[in-house]
């Protein structure tokens, strides 16, 4: 069966366990304990020397990195859909993944992590403040992609959606005021009852 190591406050072992549920996939979960650095001992580097979450087993693949575990979701259990048939809009969801992570996920680490866990004495203000920046930028090129439109893709929820309203649940933590059509759009992604079953604590 299908195991999937996670934390339940981790933005990208999420995106998995929202996959799994949108796709009714049996598995079995094993919560790392990363207040007790469980995601770095030994047995656990083993599988992932990154000593990140999430990571999964299956008949003898171990995958890390989300975005490829999705990836392998949706090729070995294509129903339901969680991308479109056509190529190019399939493509299109791939590259909004990838911008996802490198325009969005790189600066939400910067400012929701200390957000969350770290004492304000151990905040570095400037590097948030310059984050918060970039996701601003990046939240006005998405509102102007999605205007008009319910989803990213080809009018469907896809992984593109997926991958951001992780991330994006994270907006009022980061004191950030969306745009009105992202805003509405992460409405709508947060009321899916994967999202609810998948909500962090805190
Ligand atoms: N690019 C990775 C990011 C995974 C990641 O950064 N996970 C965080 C928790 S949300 C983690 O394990 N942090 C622990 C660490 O970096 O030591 C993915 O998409 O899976």
């Amino acid at each position: 069966m299908l195991k999937l190591y996670f934390h339940p406050r981790s933005s990208y072992s999420r995106r998995v366990r929202i996959a799994l549920i949108e796709k009714n996939i049996p598995h079995e979960e094993v919560i790392l304990d990363m207040a007790k650095n469980g995601h770095k001992a030994p047995d656990y580097l083993a599988l992932n020397p990154y000593g990140r979450v999430p990571t999964i087993t299956e008949d003898g693949l171990v995958l890390y990195e989300s975005t490829a575990i999705l990836n392998y979701l949706e090729a070995t259990r294509p129903a339901p859909p969680l991308v479109p048939a056509d190529v190019k809009q399939r493509a299109l969801v791939d590259m909004h993944m990838k911008l996802c992570d490198i325009q969005l996920g790189r600066y939400t680490g910067v400012i929701v992590f200390p957000r969350r866990f770290l004492a304000k004495e151990k905040w570095d203000i400037p590097a948030m403040d310059a984050a918060t920046v970039e996701i601003k930028k990046h939240l006005v090129l998405l509102e102007a992609q999605l205007t008009g439109k319910q989803y990213l893709v080809a009018e469907q929820f896809t992984l593109a959606d997926l991958c951001y309203m992780t991330l994006l649940h994270f907006l009022p933590v980061m004191e950030i005021t969306p745009p009105p059509t992202v805003a509405a759009w992460v409405e709508r992604l947060l009321a899916r009852p994967s999202a609810a079953a998948t909500q962090p604590d805190a």
